[in-house]
């Protein structure tokens, strides 16, 4: 991997990580209306799988799916206002974190209905095999949702039809409160794919290099019509299902070793050690995604709320 790669993921997951802290100071202040989850911890697979699509890509994100959007190159300051509830925002502050879509950055789609993305990722992966125009679809989900029929449904006709597609299960351990060993009783979900006759992998997904092997591997194949791929990123969820959860359903022992599996500190490492940046770069580049952050915080906040004169535009019904 060429080093403009390796600095733009770190880029990616530096920018995720920085975004999010921020997100749950302001939303402690009460700026933000609703809940937001955050995927602090998770920054790897976001940065991994995204950075191996181009801008006419898609992605379908959940509920947790700040990151994705951010690393499939939303504007900032237009993520910040929607998230806000802001007339700049991308949805104009009628989708909040929950729903964001940006069409100009491929973000096709958030979805707060666990499992309800992946049917919806067969249509966009539908039309660019009618179409021919070489697009490839990306559909994140979690642990959690790979119990609902719906994946299991959407594997199968994907498989069938040799969609583009690729089902990326960012399988963080828990679905809300509970604990993945209560709910299910295997540990790689890849191997569902089998089941379905296409490809399954099971990665680190706390090693960005891995899943960004894995998902470039993913994508060549859907582009070349190969079909889809399961690709399962394990991965640790650092914080509560959503901002304020006091987790009190979680091993404080857990709560404290996640952190041991922190994405950006092994990769900073890895970075360092092999002579690809210095302490110097890392500062800055500390500096630089501090700086964007604030800009769109004061860009957010400097905006009018979404009014109600707009409720009835842009909707189909
Ligand atoms: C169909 C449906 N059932 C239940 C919920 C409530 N709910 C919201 S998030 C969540 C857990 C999802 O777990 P997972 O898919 O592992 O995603 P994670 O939150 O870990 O990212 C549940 C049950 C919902 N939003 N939709
Ligand atoms: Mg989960």
């Amino acid at each position: 991997m060429n080093r403009e790669k390796l600095l733009e993921l770190h880029y990616l997951m530096l920018k995720v990580r920085r975004v999010e802290e921020r997100l749950v100071d302001v939303f402690t202040l009460g700026k933000i209306p609703g809940f937001i989850h955050v995927s602090i911890g998770q920054e790897g697979v976001a940065a991994g799988v995204c950075s191996c699509l181009g801008p006419e890509d898609l992605i379908f994100t959940t509920h947790r799916g700040h990151g994705q959007a951010l690393a499939k190159g939303i504007d900032l300051k237009a993520f910040m206002a929607e998230i806000y509830g802001r007339r700049d925002g991308c949805c104009k502050g009628k989708s909040g974190s929950m729903h964001i879509a940006c069409k100009k950055s491929g973000v096709a789609g958030s979805n707060g209905i666990v499992g309800a993305g992946l049917p919806i990722s067969l249509g966009t992966a539908f039309a660019s095999m009618y179409r021919g125009d070489g697009k490839v679809t990306v559909c994140f989900f979690g642990d959690g949702a790979s119990n609902q029929g719906t994946f299991h449904e959407s594997l199968n006709i994907a498989a069938l039809w040799d969609l583009p597609v690729i089902f990326c299960c960012e399988n963080n351990g828990w679905a809300q409160f509970t604990s993945r060993k209560t709910y299910m009783k295997i540990e790689n979900i890849g191997k569902r794919a089998e089941a379905y006759g296409m490809c399954g992998v099971t990665v680190d997904g706390d090693d960005v290099l891995k899943v960004c092997e894995e998902a470039g591997r993913a994508v060549e194949r859907a582009r070349t019509g190969g079909g889809p791929t399961l690709l399962e990123c394990k991965t640790h969820r650092w914080l509560g299902h959503y901002v304020g959860d006091a987790q009190k359903y979680r091993p404080a022992v857990e709560v404290k070793q996640v952190k041991e599996f922190d994405p950006i500190a092994r990769f900073e490492k890895f970075l360092l050690q092999s002579n690809c940046v210095d302490q110097a770069y890392l500062d800055g580049v500390e500096v630089r995604i501090g700086s964007e952050i604030e800009e769109a915080i004061a860009f957010a906040e400097g905006s009018l709320l979404a009014g109600a004169d707009e409720l009835f535009n842009d909707v189909y019904a």
